[in-house]
């Protein structure tokens, strides 16, 4: 029997603005509208900000732990900026220059990591899920959430963020399933920073290219460079009207490299050459934006001193409203948990003061005294 190919695909991969401030007119022409182009880069840099700040609360016991964002802002606010109102962020925990684009209060993302649950409840309206800590979760959330609108007959649809690391996760391939088998339009945004804490991507996959997976659940793919923030707004834009169409998902795979450590817990110079992290810093999304603001004289030192101090006022004033508020409730944990608490957290909750760790003292053993 003759051998015949039986199946053939190519990914192309998408760049427009380049590290050195080279922008490709052909592609990139009305993606970003100058005005925009300057909010875009002023708000990269807020959060940058955001992100030195918060670093400090917790080196000084303020917060808990903090995974610094650096680097990789020009991924989830290229999304939010191309998204409506309408669509859905479902996000991990390093999206929060998109966040904040769509409307989430900063203070919010600081309670989260001082360990208060008021920092996950959020005004439904602004249609942003609750930071996902366990790896991949929140890739099945963001289906179910754009089935629920697609019955509704509502062009919604629902964008979700997640790691290299978590395309090794059982939750995503069946999130990529479900979304493929019944048309669901979830946008699946990888975003490919190399390395899962201090596994790198190609040691947790053996694929070329993390798209690839794409491809093999039949959906719609496209590489783009994640540090490039007209890239990803083009990327995401011509899904998102695909979705729309379609009501199929789609999947991208976003390129780029975060510059701190995994979080406050971790030091990346254990597993990370020098060389690799001095080349990306080389590709920051802020750098190359600020090339192309000032090649169109959109932008100068003196609006960046300017904005800079506006910055450090703006975060001072969120680390004041976050740390000003009455101090939470503990049982909050258990109350945000489950619309109805099972019966060994009910026993949890009642003794969490108490010396039986958890445990019903009605039910602990009882000890043998005599023999003591
Ligand atoms: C289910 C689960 N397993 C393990 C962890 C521990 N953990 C936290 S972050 C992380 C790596 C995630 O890597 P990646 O998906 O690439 O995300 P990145 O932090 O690089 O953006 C792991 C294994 C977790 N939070 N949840
Ligand atoms: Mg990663």
């Amino acid at each position: 029997m003759p051998v015949s190919k039986v199946y053939e695909t190519s990914i192309d991969r998408l760049s427009i603005l380049e590290p050195d401030g080279t922008f490709d007119e052909s592609l990139g022409k009305g993606v970003i509208p100058d005005g925009d182009a300057v909010k875009l880069y002023e708000h990269i840099m807020l959060c940058r900000k955001f992100d030195e700040i918060a670093f400090k609360l917790q080196r000084s016991g303020r917060m808990g732990t903090y995974p610094e964002n650096r680097g990789q802002e020009a991924t989830s606010l290229g999304a939010a900026y191309a998204l409506e109102s309408k669509d859905w962020l479902v996000t991990c925990y390093r999206e929060n220059a998109g966040l904040f684009w769509r409307g989430l209060p900063m203070e919010k993302i600081l309670l989260h990591w001082m360990g208060d649950e008021r920092g996950n409840q959020i005004d439904s309206e602004l249609r942003v899920t609750p930071l996902a800590i366990p790896i991949g979760t929140q890739m099945l959330h963001a289906v179910g959430l754009a089935w629920a609108y697609k019955y509704q007959d509502s062009s919604s649809v629902s964008c979700t963020f997640f790691g290299d690391g978590a395309t090794s996760e059982g939750d995503f391939h069946e999130a990529m399933n479900f979304a493929a088998n019944l048309d669901i339009p979830t946008l699946f945004f990888c975003q490919n920073n190399g390395w899962a804490i201090s596994v790198p991507t190609s040691i947790q996959c053996s694929a070329d290219v993390l798209a690839q997976r794409a491809v093999a659940y039949g959906m719609k793919t496209i590489q783009v460079d994640g540090n490039d923030i007209f890239a990803v707004v083009k990327a995401v834009r011509d899904a998102a009207a695909y979705m729309r169409e379609t009501s199929k998902p789609a999947f991208i795979e976003a390129t780029t490299y975060r510059l701190g450590d995994h979080t406050t817990a971790d030091d990346a110079r254990r597993y990370r050459d020098a060389e690799e992290v001095e080349e990306w810093q080389g590709r920051d999304p802020v750098i190359r934006l600020r090339k192309y603001l000032e090649q169109r004289d959109l932008w100068n030192q003196s609006k960046q001193d300017e904005m800079e101090a506006r910055a450090e006022k703006t975060v001072a004033e969120v680390v004041k409203n976050a740390e000003g508020i009455e101090p939470p409730v503990t049982e909050d944990m258990f109350d945000s948990m489950y619309a109805s608490i099972p019966e060994n957290l009910k026993t949890q909750r009642r003794t969490l003061r108490t010396s039986s760790l958890g445990q019903d003292p009605s039910q602990l053993p009882v000890r043998d005294t005599a023999r003591t």
